[in-house]
């Protein structure tokens, strides 16, 4: 069954790469795969602020943050809620490019702005294009997170440092998001908000969630801060993976 749906995907990603190379022909000899990424996490852990610092127009239908919402009340006082008025509730989407250049300098941009020109140079010796989805965190709408992280090559796993349920959180969305993407695939975590004082960082968090160095990283998406390490750790260790099935 995990074997004829990674056949089926793999399809899919040959039809697309090479919709993407009679589209972009200068790519040819460039293109790395093309693959769908999911970032997935707690509600309020940064996802939406995430995805916007690689493309600002990259977001899904926001609602109020909360059930019940007076909204004369919001207005007349706009900061009542500090942690942001609004969750996602449909998905953030963009399309980004990862390029790496002379002596394998790494750079992330919106796949939009690509152009020849950019890739003569940043003398771009490979391209590896994904489509990026940014899940909603909120229970309510884990229909349409499953749907976002259906089939996912790799995940993004964003963790909330000031989130008093964490640990529960961390292995409730860990569970679903393995059993959406339907197989085994590579998983990236970033612990958020690290612009803020005292809060948990990665390494204060390895141990007790059982990750390792190289899977876990710490970032702010607020100051766009660090952002593009867990994708590039993400698309290398899909693309080791891939490179190791193959032999
Ligand atoms: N200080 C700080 N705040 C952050 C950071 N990232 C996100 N936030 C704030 O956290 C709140 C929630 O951020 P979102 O990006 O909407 O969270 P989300 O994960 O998309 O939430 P859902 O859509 O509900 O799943 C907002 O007020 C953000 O400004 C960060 O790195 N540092
Ligand atoms: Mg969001």
């Amino acid at each position: 069954m995990t074997e004829d749906i990674e056949l089926e995907v793999k399809k899919l990603r040959i039809l697309t790469a090479n919709n993407v190379l009679n589209t972009y022909p200068y790519l040819s000899g460039k293109l790395r795969g093309v693959y769908k990424v999911c970032v997935t996490g707690s509600s309020g852990s940064g996802k939406t602020t995430m995805i916007r610092c690689f493309d600002p127009e990259a977001h899904g239908r926001e609602v109020p943050r909360y059930f019940y919402v007076d909204y004369e009340l919001l207005k007349e006082n706009p900061d009542l809620f500090p942690e942001s008025n609004t969750a996602t509730q449909t998905f953030d989407f963009t399309v980004v490019a990862l390029l790496i250049g002379g002596e394998d300098k790494a750079d992330i941009i919106k796949f939009s702005e690509l152009t020849e020109e950019i890739i003569d140079d940043k003398k771009v010796k490979w391209v590896t294009i994904f489509y990026l989805f940014g899940t909603p965190g909120q229970w309510r709408f884990k229909d349409i997170r499953a749907f976002a992280e259906r089939r996912s090559d790799g995940v993004i796993f964003i963790i909330d440092p000031i989130d008093p349920k964490l640990r529960e959180n961390f292995e409730d969305f860990r569970e679903q998001v393995i059993k959406n993407v339907e197989r085994k695939v590579p998983i990236i975590y970033a612990v958020n908000k690290q612009d803020l004082p005292n809060v948990f960082t990665s390494k204060d968090l390895q141990k007790e969630l059982n990750l390792t160095e190289k899977e876990l990283f710490d970032m702010s998406a607020l100051k766009c801060q660090n952002i593009s390490r867990p994708i590039i750790a993400l698309i290398k260790k899909m693309q080791e993976e891939e490179l190791g099935k193959k032999n």
